[in-house]
């Protein structure tokens, strides 16, 4: 049809004609997509799209995860992370650990602090504002991405707050944005399979509305891979491109590819790297008004990231360095990859790595060189040190 554009499936002849004309794609056009095996096609057009907006950068950050419990009330079967409070394993971190970790992280040079955690059902709402309180008290040029939408929708519900209060009280503390967990699929029907108990679908979206329409930008992922259709999963990118057409608060889209080891749902297989990279090129092609699409490699692991570069995706996510939620799902994945391999990976690809904070502004490590290791991290800690775990059982918190 065009250029080096070859198609093998015939039914995404007029697809091609929009993406190419920049016309913006139908739900029917999704499912087309879905349904096709044409993955070089696709893939052809994901790129055309990313590269018009992007070029040949690719973004990676310097970030952190802290994810302050694991205690959770919501018990999903899509998870691996969450534990009773009295199971082994359980554990929540005394104020003190978590603002270690801060100091850790920025003697590593992190932007960002990304914090979600589950649904504890003892901890007051002041923990987690004390929390941010003090990162941002500590570490004040640090972007604070926390709290998911149904972390959200849990301490409006302890705190007795409106979902409007409670995102402005995490604003005031200094929450500077929201990551984009807990989508998952927003079909009901899926809902009710992999995490019943968990906040709706609608509800989601509504809480991530109101984020916006106070200022604070967020995220939004779509966990794929388990008992979702080809339709429910074209629902859930529909519904997250209307909303942004309304409030135009997302920054990223950030597809999740399901993890089944040590979940309730264990006997489903993996993703495949096929369907991993059509869903990457499918997001980008569906979802016209988000700016970025991210391959985050600690899922999809560090090889299909990459090539997702030249599929859709001009995001790699950052550093990590500790990551729980995929981990305790069986992934295989580092759990942290140096800027250099990360620029290794982006350039390896053809593209030109470009280091980025939470909204995308490049960093200059010129200005913003990387503090001493050691310095950072006992002074902010006040000298404390210990392994960062703590057994919900022997915990002293400081709230
Ligand atoms: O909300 C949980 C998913 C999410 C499993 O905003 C699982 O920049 C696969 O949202 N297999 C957390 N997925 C991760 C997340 C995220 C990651 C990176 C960047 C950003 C961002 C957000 O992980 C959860 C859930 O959807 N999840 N369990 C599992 N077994």
């Amino acid at each position: 049809m065009t250029g080096n554009l070859q198609i093998t499936d015939a039914r995404l002849e007029p697809i091609a004609a929009k993406v190419l004309a920049g016309e913006r794609l139908s739900a029917d056009d999704g499912l087309a997509l879905f349904q096709s095996s044409d993955l070089l096609a696709i893939g052809w057009l994901g790129n055309h799209v990313r590269e018009k907006k992007h070029g040949n950068v690719c973004y990676y950050n310097v970030n952190r995860h802290i994810n302050p419990t694991n205690v959770c009330m919501a018990h999903c079967r899509l998870c691996a992370f969450g534990r009773s409070p009295d199971s082994p394993g359980a554990y929540t971190y005394a104020l003190d650990e978590v603002w270690q970790r801060g100091a850790q992280g920025v003697s590593e040079g992190a932007t960002e602090f990304h914090i979600v955690g589950g649904l504890h059902p003892d901890l007051p709402f002041d923990y987690y504002l004390d929390l941010i309180r003090g990162l941002k008290q500590r570490f004040p040029q640090v972007h604070l991405k926390a709290f998911t939408m149904v972390e959200v929708g849990f301490y409006s519900r302890i705190s007795k707050l409106s979902i409007r209060d409670t995102l402005q009280a995490m604003k005031d503390a200094g929450v500077d944005s929201l990551p984009g967990g807990g989508a998952e699929i927003f079909h009901p029907r899926v809902r009710k399979i992999i995490c019943d108990h968990k906040t709706s679908g609608i509800m989601w979206l509504q809480i991530a509305q109101t984020a916006h329409e106070i200022g604070l930008k967020s995220n939004a992922t779509m966990l794929y891979g388990h008992i979702e259709t080809p339709e429910e999963r074209v629902d859930h990118l529909m519904q997250l491109r209307a909303l942004q057409d309304k409030t135009h608060g997302f920054v990223t889209f950030i597809p999740l590819a399901f993890h089944p080891a040590n979940t309730a749902l264990a006997h489903l297989p993996s993703t495949t790297g096929f369907d991993d990279l059509k869903t990457i090129a499918i997001s980008r092609l569906l979802l016209d008004n988000f700016d970025h699409i991210k391959a985050y490699w600690i899922m999809l692991t560090p090889r299909i990231a990459q090539i997702a570069l030249r599929w859709g995706a001009n995001d790699l996510d950052g550093t990590v360095v500790e990551e729980k939620i995929y981990h305790d799902a069986g992934a295989t994945t580092p759990e942290h990859l140096t800027r250099a391999e990360l620029e290794r990976l982006i350039r390896a690809a053809g593209r030109v790595p470009v280091e980025r904070d939470t909204t995308y502004r490049p960093v200059d490590r010129t200005k913003m060189p990387f503090p001493a290791t050691a310095a950072a991290s006992s002074s902010a800690s006040g000298g404390r040190r210990t392994d960062g775990f703590i057994p919900e059982t022997s915990l002293t918190l400081n709230i």
